[in-house]
């Protein structure tokens, strides 16, 4: 048996469902990238938004390449599970705001008119850092959209045009992947594409607020499925995964009418910058650190590297220290005590968090997380020996020394290293005019220390 609308009702009692009148709500959000994290973030409180009484915010769901996710949810009725697990154990909670998934490349058209209709207020997208096309010193990587084809750019170009050709409203574009001023980056890259009457009315009319999401959702693993039928008693193929933990700021700047996502917690505000950085350099800098360090340490998972004395002695320096330092807290912003959580959501056991999928896309992650924050601390006269550890982690990975190297700039980088030696190396991507200058430039100091510890392996700080 698989869980459908036609089997929930055998569901057990302890697997929660809200139940609200799926089939009465009209489509109201379109979701790009509809991958583990969207099914444990946005489409939760957007389900928590609709059985509070919100209605027609029901979610269209797109993937961009593959079919996996149609395959998984199609024969549910768009209906999975979300496991939330930790040391005292299970809850699980049937979500039910998706209604359909469609696969970009199979049905471009659906795609087309899923973001053209009326009742389409609001685009949320999770592709990854990846998915924006940036070149590494910042900016949109024209050739590279042109390159790829049916990019976000593409599709929601396309929507502009759709729109305004058929009179149809504005919609608020929603970014919810980990970049600095996300909203920003995706205004840019839909502008981009766009000219004439329906490029002013872009600019004009639509929203693209940033937002901050967090949520820690590991990739769902063949056990994680089995264990969950015997749970509820019947299949869940598109079941997830994640922690009780979940974040969501976003800036109130809307084009169109929003959904009630406050009710499942989320925060409307005026700036999300400061909880945007925050979580950026001290979430996501410690994460990559555990990941680079921690599989080089010869680490699986996230809680297995926290608890390695040496990692964690580095990674603790880097976002206490050095990562805090950076920051500008917002009134009553709590660092230390935001550090102290981090530790305990990283440390939980009960989620097998990989290393190797955090390491993955460094070229388009180490920006946000660590290099922002050794320009700034550079300016501040802050020491930085543990973001300089992490980020000789990261030239180790490289050189394949951590397992295999998963990132789009991987055959440039792997061919940096053939030609370079350490120092040649963090000269190519840190030096003046070096790939990745544009966001930090190593002076005489920091590429000695950095080249040293590629070399000689990371110092324990
Ligand atoms: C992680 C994030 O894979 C990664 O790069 O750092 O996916 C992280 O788990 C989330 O941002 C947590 O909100």
């Amino acid at each position: 048996m698989r869980l459908s609308e036609a089997t929930r009702g055998a569901l057990p009692a302890a697997v929660a469902q809200a139940g609200y009148a799926r089939a009465e709500q009209a489509g109201g959000i379109v979701h790009l990238g509809i991958g583990a994290f969207h099914r444990a973030h946005q489409a939760v409180y957007t389900d928590d938004a609709m059985a509070a009484g919100d209605r027609n915010w029901a979610i269209t769901g797109v993937s961009l390449r593959s079919p996996q996710v149609q395959e998984q949810l199609a024969p549910q009725d768009g209906l999975y599970t979300v496991a939330t697990r930790d040391a005292d154990g299970e809850r699980l909670r049937v979500i039910e705001a998706v209604r359909a998934v469609l696969v970009a490349p199979h049905d471009p058209a659906a795609v087309a008119a899923a973001l053209a209709a009326p009742a389409t207020r609001i685009v949320t997208l999770t592709v990854t850092e990846k998915g924006y096309h940036r070149l590494p010193g910042g900016g949109i990587d024209g050739a590279s959209v042109e390159r790829a084809g049916g990019t976000i750019y593409h599709y929601l170009a396309q929507a502009v045009r759709d729109r305004h050709a058929a009179g149809a409203g504005p919609m608020t574009l929603v970014s919810c992947d980990n970049m600095t001023d996300n909203g920003h980056v995706l205004h840019e890259g839909v502008g981009s594409l766009l000219d004439g009457a329906a490029a002013a009315w872009f600019a004009r009319d639509w929203a693209c607020p940033s937002t901050m999401v967090d949520r820690i959702v590991p990739a769902t693993a063949p056990d994680d499925l089995d264990r969950i039928a015997r749970h509820i008693g019947m299949r869940d193929d598109g079941a997830v995964v994640t922690e009780p933990f979940r974040q969501w700021v976003i800036e109130d700047r809307f084009a169109t009418d929003r959904p009630r996502w406050d009710v499942g917690g989320a925060q409307f505000v005026a700036d999300v910058r400061p909880y945007e950085t925050a979580k950026l350099r001290m979430l996501n800098g410690a994460h990559s650190a555990l990941a680079y360090l921690g599989l080089g340490a010869g680490h699986e998972f996230v809680h297995q590297a926290v608890a390695d004395p040496a990692v964690r002695q580095v990674v603790e320096r880097l976002m206490r220290r050095e990562a805090a330092a950076s920051l500008d807290a917002a009134p009553g912003q709590d660092l230390d005590g935001y550090a102290d959580a981090l530790l305990a959501r990283f440390a939980n056991p009960a989620l097998a968090h990989r290393l190797a999928q955090i390491a993955s896309d460094g070229s388009q992650k180490v920006g946000p997380r660590w290099l922002e924050a050794l320009t700034i601390n550079r300016a501040r006269g802050v020491e930085t020996p543990a973001t300089l550890a992490a980020l000789a982690g990261w030239l180790r990975h490289l050189r394949g020394q951590a397992g295999p190297v998963n990132d789009p700039m991987g055959d440039e980088l792997a061919a940096l290293w053939r030609d370079h030696d350490a120092r040649g190396m963090v000269a190519a991507l840190f030096g003046a005019g070096g790939r990745f200058a544009a966001r930090w430039q190593a002076d005489d100091g920091a590429a000695d220390a950095l080249a040293a510890m590629v070399e000689n392996g990371v110092e324990r700080n």
